[in-house]
């Protein structure tokens, strides 16, 4: 057996899982998201974000200005939006024959199918030097892989954020961002996806500002080009927005922002996809790391207008997916919160939040679980510092059903799981709402709390 092959082995027997809600991957650090449906289930294709580190620059690596450092790529998998499984890696920098093996600069990564063949896109480091990045090829039969690099990358696509799209007919095009005049373009793929057919198009009429990351979909004979952008790479953040149009290659026509500025992740990334007849947009944002260089991927619902408009997409920290009552309900990713905050928890190793701050009636609202499952008990996750307390647990409301009043006692501050039965058992899919009932602030503090049908 090949190494790379051995390797690629070890990567797949390594997959994991893990729990939703936002961000959706939490154990290693994400941006760029693909998502595209493959064999019933939804795969999701971001870059890999990961700290600079001193040793390389010994080996010849140069830190690039802009902080972002990337040196392979991972596919995740879903079939519910709420358990992710890591394919482990499927490209490595180390691994491409025409790239840098110090470049760590494997920018936002894109895959489409044909004819029974995934084909994976992705810009690096060429090692060259025939520009800032070169976009290569790796071609796979499955779409968790393994993947097999292509000798060299694509002539005539220098640039970054490659996206192909396949229409109706058969043909595909290439569109992708970088270089001079901050302008997007696109161009046909030859049959073979594996070279550049006919004239680039640089694509007009969009904002004039930076711009980049361009994912393209068809909907109801619309295409719709979406592409974040703004005003200085220096002094703004990015929004997303999106420009529609008869004709993959134009001319589009700016139709307006589908998500709004983060305040503090300068670059934001997206791909919008349909699973199960909902619409979602995956992008990427800084919650665990609160730097512009290590992102993590989020998911959330997007809905059109009658007339093909899109709504703006609202970055919530719920998420999509459904949960049952008996998964763990993380209500720190809370959907509605009144009078209370919500922090990290020390000294865990992968990031995990609490409820914290609370006064006496803060309560937090976590929506879409599904009761439709035996339960008799709620078991929570509880710190408690302060004398006595308690948690009221509301269907949909407070003025809604009492689920469960649960007493707490003093922790002493520390992680206690209580448990207590139940009053009264939803049925479907209701929301939750936990009122905090402690006698004066930061009494209280939960992680998580789940329903189960035995002690
Ligand atoms: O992740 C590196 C770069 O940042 C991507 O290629 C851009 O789209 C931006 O997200």
């Amino acid at each position: 057996m090949k190494k790379s092959s051995l390797i690629i082995l070890i990567c797949i027997s390594l997959s994991i899982k893990a729990i939703s809600q936002n961000p959706i991957i939490k154990h290693i650090y994400t941006a760029d998201p693909t998502a595209r449906v493959y064999n019933g289930k939804l795969f999701i294709y971001p870059s890999h974000d990961v700290p600079w580190d001193k040793e390389w620059e010994k080996l010849g690596a140069v830190k690039e200005g802009h902080g972002h450092v990337m040196t392979d790529y991972h596919a995740f998998s879903t079939s519910d939006l709420v358990n992710f499984t890591d394919h482990g890696v499927i490209v490595a920098q180390k691994d491409v024959p025409w790239g840098n093996k110090v470049g760590y600069g494997m920018w936002a990564p894109c895959i489409t199918y044909k004819n029974g063949m995934y084909y994976y896109y992705f810009p690096n480091t060429p090692e060259d030097k025939s520009g800032f990045r070169q976009i290569g090829l790796a071609t796979a039969t499955q779409p968790e892989g393994p993947f097999s690099i292509e000798p060299n990358y694509i002539k005539g696509l220098k640039g970054i954020d490659p996206n192909p799209f396949i229409d109706d007919d058969g043909q595909a095009y290439m569109y992708w961002g970088g270089g001079k005049g901050n302008s997007l373009k696109v161009v046909k793929l030859s049959a073979d996806m594996k070279s550049i057919q006919g004239e680039i198009v640089s694509i007009k009429d969009l904002p004039q500002e930076y711009k980049e990351g361009p994912f393209v979909f068809k909907r109801n004979e619309v295409y719709y080009l979406t592409f974040p952008h703004n005003l200085d790479t220096k002094k703004s953040t990015e929004e997303i927005g999106y420009a529609i149009s008869k004709s993959p290659l134009g001319p589009f026509e700016y139709k307006g922002t589908l998500m709004d500025r983060f305040k503090d992740c300068w670059t934001n990334h997206h791909s919008i996809v349909q699973y199960k007849k909902q619409w979602y947009m995956f992008y990427h944002h800084n919650d665990i790391s609160k730097a512009g260089n290590l992102r993590s991927v989020c998911v959330d619902s997007l809905f059109f207008n009658t007339d093909g408009s899109i709504q703006k997409v609202t970055p919530t920290l719920r998420g999509v997916g459904l949960l049952s009552a008996t998964d763990t309900i993380q209500i720190d990713r809370y959907s509605r919160i009144h009078d209370a905050k919500v922090d990290f928890i020390k000294g865990v190793g992968v990031p995990e939040w609490k409820v914290t701050k609370t006064k006496p009636d803060s309560w937090v609202q976590f929506n879409s679980v599904n009761f439709d499952t035996k339960i008799k008990f709620i078991k929570l996750q509880i710190a408690n510092s302060g004398r006595t307390g308690t948690i009221e647990v509301w269907e949909n409301t407070i003025k809604g059903k009492l689920i469960a009043n649960v007493k707490i006692d003093n922790t002493g501050g520390k992680w206690k799981n209580i448990q207590t039965k139940i009053k009264h058992k939803p049925k479907g899919v209701v929301n939750i709402v936990c009122v905090f009932k402690s006698e004066k602030e930061n009494d209280l503090e939960i992680d998580w709390l789940l329903f189960s049908k035995k002690k």
